[in-house]
């Protein structure tokens, strides 16, 4: 397992590379250009600034997140080859820098969902909280401005550009069904994974987040099921997954160990955080311990572990705590304590086999 950690880049990030580089085990860093718009190629100036500071830094930069898939490609307009070609244009830059790992997602409109980006734990921390009610009767254009209130960040998934547009995408997607979607996503993985195998890279989905159709919008990425469909749309180890265990944990009829002893070959990149999931749907996300949330992280980890896992493993959003004034989910405390819960329990798996040999 291979450790890296999410930076969004110079000036953008509160979180130095100096300081990811002294979390134990982190080799590096998983980066994107969050200021080009989905569907533009990557500019290669910007791109070696970025290989510039994580050189310096002492970092690698082979996972990127996300290089975004822009509408007319989900939603399967003629324009869409266009957009594909970018894609590919893109691919081709990011494996001149040694990028081996793309994780991106096929989410309409929205990325990410949450109601509250700093709700109060019993400890007093707070974290990123889902309000299954409230998402019922959310006025979309009231939330995209809060999630925007801070002037400082933008946050991923939520860039003002690409939700400027939201009832022209809406009224876009008013007749795109799952079978559509599925379809779409099957013409851009016919282009671009061949591509992908050409250049070295492996592409990783990322699964929906919430894993639930939200605002009458499809959504594909939700379970083991439809994971294994996608998965075989190009059957090859270039259209691979990114194992997200807060997402596909926030439904808790998903079995993560299953869906890691399942599709292991085909996880390059993993996702790791705790949710603790309430009988009314609700979620919020806690600390990365197994017992704090409802999701078995250490049964996940013992499955990447018995699968030989070597890809790569970022602890995923963390809560805010010691009051460090952060990107809401990306502070620098609680990641690096998931980081060490990760670390604890990947070489307790290690030593139990390393003594396990001996006795042999
Ligand atoms: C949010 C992230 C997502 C994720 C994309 C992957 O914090 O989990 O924005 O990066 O869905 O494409």
């Amino acid at each position: 397992m291979k450790m890296v950690f999410r930076w969004f880049g110079e000036g953008n990030d509160t979180v130095t590379l100096e300081q990811i580089r002294q979390i134990p085990g982190v080799e590096g860093i998983v980066w994107a250009l969050h200021d080009v718009p989905a569907g533009e190629e990557w500019p290669m100036d910007k791109i070696l600034q970025v290989k510039k500071a994580a050189d310096k830094a002492g970092l690698h930069m082979k996972v990127v997140e996300s290089v975004n898939i822009h509408e007319d490609i989900k939603l399967g307009l003629p324009s869409r080859d266009l957009y594909i070609d970018n894609y590919k244009k893109t691919i081709v830059k990011l494996a001149e820098v040694g990028v081996k790992v793309i994780c991106y997602n096929f989410m309409p409109v929205f990325d990410w969902v949450r109601t509250d980006l700093h709700k109060e734990l019993e400890d007093g921390s707070t974290a990123l909280f889902y309000e299954k009610e409230k998402v019922a009767h959310l006025n979309l254009e009231e939330q995209v401005q809060r999630i925007n209130a801070n002037p400082n960040f933008t946050m991923p998934g939520w860039e003002p550009e690409r939700l400027g547009r939201l009832t022209e995408l809406f009224d876009a997607y008013r007749n795109v069904t799952e079978e559509q979607l599925f379809d779409n996503a099957k013409y851009f993985l016919e282009a671009i994974i061949p591509f992908a195998e050409k250049y070295d890279i492996r592409m990783a989905i990322h699964p929906d987040d919430p894993p639930w159709p939200i605002f009458g919008l499809p959504r594909i990425i939700t379970g083991q099921a439809n994971i294994r469909r996608f998965l075989g749309l190009v059957d090859s180890p270039n259209n691979g997954l990114t194992m997200c265990s807060g997402s596909l944990g926030a439904n808790p009829a998903n079995d993560i160990v299953s869906i890691v002893n399942e599709f292991a070959d085909r996880i390059p990149f993993a996702h790791i955080r705790n949710v603790r999931v309430y009988d009314n749907g609700d979620f919020i996300e806690t600390s990365h311990r197994t017992t704090d949330g409802t999701v078995d992280i250490a049964g996940i980890v013992n499955a990447l572990h018995e699968n030989d896992y070597e890809g790569f493993c970022r602890p995923d959003h963390g809560r805010h705590i010691w009051d460090e004034q952060c990107r809401p989910g990306y502070g620098l405390y609680d990641r690096a304590l998931g980081i060490m819960y990760l670390w604890g329990l990947w070489d307790a798996n290690r030593r139990k086999l390393q003594s396990g040999r001996m006795g042999n």
